[in-house]
């Protein structure tokens, strides 16, 4: 059950997976409806840098011949080469100065869909004495998947934001899986309307 109100305090911080030219529609990996919740993170992230709350954006940022594209045996077409025109947030989404950038799957040969994988988000959060963290953006069925369960299993009480995902969907259901594991996985649903004024 999603809470009627949410009061962001100290403790709490926003993660804002990969918005990325590639992922939105149009791009290498355009992933439906992606172009929807820019401007919903965008509040997000206004109503965290107005308490001062600490904001994390995470980018796929992967080399040239990275495994994960086709031409190297991998699922994906080529998306998010590092500093290319698709690996670069679109002109709306702009972030404070003060947000911290994780880029994740640089290793040629090694996939990585959690924002945790091979960074340092997990220090950078208890540096910022992170407990709580408000997980959204792309894709539902891989990166925030991947990053709440992480998440989960290192201990930070996670809120999901529902308006704030969509999914790849490879098969048809996986977003709506993937938001009932993460929701199994103690993750709270919420959206903008949960969050007291
Ligand atoms: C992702 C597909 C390929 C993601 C990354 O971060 O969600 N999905 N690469
Ligand atoms: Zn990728």
């Amino acid at each position: 059950m999603a809470p009627t109100s949410i009061s962001l305090e100290p403790g709490d911080a926003l993660l804002v997976a990969d918005v990325q030219n590639d992922f939105l529609p149009g791009g290498a990996l355009g992933v439906q409806g992606g172009d929807r919740i820019v401007p919903v993170l965008l509040e997000y992230i206004t109503r965290f840098a107005a308490r001062g709350l600490p904001v994390f954006l995470s980018r796929d940022w992967h080399p040239p011949q990275h495994c994960s594209f086709r031409e190297q045996g991998g699922p994906w077409p080529v998306h998010c080469v590092a500093g290319s025109p698709g690996s670069l947030p679109p002109p709306a989404f702009q972030a404070p100065p003060s947000a911290v950038i994780v880029h994740k799957a640089t290793a040629r040969n090694k996939e990585a869909y959690s924002a945790f994988q091979d960074t340092r988000l997990d220090e950078q959060l208890h540096a910022a004495r992170a407990r709580r963290v408000f997980i959204g953006g792309l894709a539902t069925d891989y990166c925030v998947l991947n990053t709440v369960k992480d998440a989960r299993r290192l201990g930070y009480e996670v809120c999901l934001l529902m308006d704030g995902i969509r999914a790849v969907n490879v098969h048809p259901d996986d977003g709506r899986k993937a938001e009932e594991d993460m929701v199994r996985l103690g993750a709270v649903p919420i959206r903008l309307e949960n969050l007291a004024a």
